[in-house]
């Protein structure tokens, strides 16, 4: 073990000396609270193809279909809780002088463990909305199958972002100037292979940030990381924010012994 303990110098420094750092979450920081991830061997795309359900041409060619399935999936986020690592991020608000989380997940845990402002890549489950005239719905009933609007009689659809569709341009634009802008950039259980999204990281290395993957497995995106952090986010994240938090009392305590 280094002075560091598990987290090498060049990491601990670059996170002291940190203006800016940004988080980067995927369905893989969601996993120790049992929110099934999609790509993994028991992941939700294992049983179905993304296109057949995380689509606008699946939900209009099988609308209730395709709500059974976030019905399922919500039934699922309704009985979870935050894990540490989750907290962790929430932790990082005020551990940084600046501090940006941008997640890809919809299950709105980041916001129920304490983060107070999240970029929402893909939307977020507890949202729908009207097709027709676009009035949204925070809770719908699923119960005769696909959700009508109240005011216009419409199909209600989730307010996620599917295959094909643009992302929320505010989430997007507010995501690519914090990846430009970081100093040290976490990329949290996420394959990093969703586009535009799975970009961020790269374009935070190419802009000059110190690159930190956090992920069981590697990726694509893991060759070219300045550190990988091998292992569950719910352990990692923790440790590295204590880590962090000593390494600045000891240069405080330091500063005030000169
Ligand atoms: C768009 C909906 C533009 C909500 C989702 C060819 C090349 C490049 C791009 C494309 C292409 N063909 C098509 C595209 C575009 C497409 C895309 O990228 N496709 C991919 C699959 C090739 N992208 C789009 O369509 C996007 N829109 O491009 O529009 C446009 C539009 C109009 C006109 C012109 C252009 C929209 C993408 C959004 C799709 N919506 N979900 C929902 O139902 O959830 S995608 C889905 O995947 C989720 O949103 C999820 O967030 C996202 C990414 O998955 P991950 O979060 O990474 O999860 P995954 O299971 O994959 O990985 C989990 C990871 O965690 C693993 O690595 C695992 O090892 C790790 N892990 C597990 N446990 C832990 C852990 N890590 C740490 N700790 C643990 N304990
Ligand atoms: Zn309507």
């Amino acid at each position: 073990m280094s002075a560091a303990g598990p987290f090498s110098e060049a990491l601990l420094e670059a996170l002291v000396h940190a203006v800016h750092v940004v988080a980067f979450t995927g369905a893989g920081i969601s996993a120790e609270s049992g929110v099934p991830t999609f790509r993994g061997p028991e992941g939700i795309w294992s049983k179905f193809k993304p296109e057949e359900l995380a689509s606008m041409d699946a939900f209009m060619r099988n609308p209730a279909l395709v709500w059974e399935w976030y019905a399922h999936r919500k039934t699922i986020i309704a009985t979870v809780q935050p894990n540490p690592g989750h907290a962790a991020l929430a932790r990082m608000e005020s551990l940084f002088p600046r501090f940006t989380l941008i997640t890809q997940n919809i299950d709105n845990l980041h916001r129920r463990a304490g983060s107070t402002s999240v970029h929402e890549l893909h939307g977020n489950i507890e949202r729908s909305y009207c097709l027709d005239c676009g009035k949204t719905h925070p809770n719908v009933s699923l119960s005769d199958g696909v959700p009508r609007c109240s005011a216009c009689g419409g199909a209600v659809r989730p307010d996620v972002v599917w295959f094909g569709e643009m992302l929320p341009e505010i989430e997007w634009e507010a995501s690519a100037s914090a990846a430009e802008d970081a100093d040290v950039f976490f990329s949290i259980g996420t394959s990093a292979v969703v586009y535009p999204a799975a970009s961020l990281p790269l374009t935070a290395k190419r802009c000059g940030a110190y690159l930190v993957e956090v992920n069981t497995e590697p990726t694509p995106l893991t060759e070219s990381v300045d550190a990988f952090l091998r292992g569950p986010s719910g352990i990692i994240l923790p440790r590295l924010c204590d880590a962090v938090a000593a390494r600045v009392a000891s240069r405080e305590r330091a500063k005030s012994n000169i």
